[in-house]
């Protein structure tokens, strides 16, 4: 059920953390926030001292593993974060995640899981019902990528929508479905728990754009992830791939649902 959702409109809401599950989120979170935390948008897959980000990663891991497993069986969690909106923190523009496989073969999913019950005034995701399927080819990180719909964001943010959900809940979705966030308006912190997943025996890749004439892709592997700055740059002495397809082209007209060729499962 849930890999068909996920197939046909790119989201799926699963099922929950349990409570124990919740309860060591939310301590953990309060132990994390007790110290220095910086205020805005926070991922600690890409913020922070190395040494910190690992010791949250394996925990959030710990965390997500059992209940991914029960519903979508054995996968492989590559990225796991906490992502959080301090009070005051402003919306994050819909947007597409980076490819991180190739996705004409195993797609890649990241699992979001509020630690709080998220509504629009306190930064709940927003998701755009079928919009993996609006581009095809690669979604690249580095200094050429380019932003996918920057002439049509007005029609997506009117597509855009906002899953019901409650603390603890799992929403997954496709990485290249339109999504972003809204602000936070509280005087609350907004946290969730992340990890980002594909099929157990996916390569992983890291596409590089170097420029918008340049794409490179890499064997993406434990020590780039788990490195000082990860996509800051690319691999220093990672093993090269030929890119699987063109850079996505940028959306210059809304695609209607439908026509999707997204595979349920890994294809062999
Ligand atoms: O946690 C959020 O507010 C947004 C997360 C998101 O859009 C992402 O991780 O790509």
């Amino acid at each position: 059920m849930i890999r068909s959702e996920l197939a046909e409109n790119g989201y799926a809401v699963g099922p929950q953390l349990d409570a124990q599950q919740l309860a060591k989120g939310r301590s953990f979170f309060s132990e994390l926030v007790s110290g220095p935390w910086p205020v805005g948008f926070v991922s600690t897959a890409r913020d922070g001292p190395a040494e910190e980000r690992n010791r949250v990663s394996r925990v959030v891991r710990e965390l997500v593993r059992p209940v991914l497993s029960a519903s979508l069986g054995s996968v492989q969690i590559f990225l796991a974060a906490i992502l959080n909106k301090s009070p005051g923190t402003g919306t994050l523009t819909l947007h597409q995640d980076l490819t991180y496989t190739n996705e004409p073969i195993s797609r890649s999913y990241t699992c979001w899981i509020p630690l709080v019950d998220p509504e629009p005034s306190n930064g709940a995701i927003r998701v755009v019902d079928g919009s993996h399927c609006w581009t095809t080819g690669i979604r690249p990180a580095g200094p050429g990528a380019a932003q996918q719909a920057s002439g049509i964001m007005a029609e997506i943010e009117a597509r855009a929508t906002t899953p019901e959900l409650r603390a603890g809940d799992l929403l997954i979705w496709d990485n290249a479905l339109f999504h972003g966030s809204w602000a936070n308006k509280s005087s609350l912190h907004r946290p969730a728990l992340a990890a980002t997943f594909t099929d157990p025996d996916a390569e992983l890749r890291l596409h590089w754009a170097q420029s918008t004439t340049l794409l490179q892709a890499y064997k993406l592997d434990e020590h780039y992830l788990t490195d000082p700055h990860p996509f800051r740059a690319p691999p220093k002495s990672g093993i090269r791939l030929t890119p699987w397809g063109p850079p996505a082209a940028a959306l210059e007209e809304l695609p209607h649902k439908g026509a999707c060729t997204v595979p349920h499962q890994r294809k062999s």
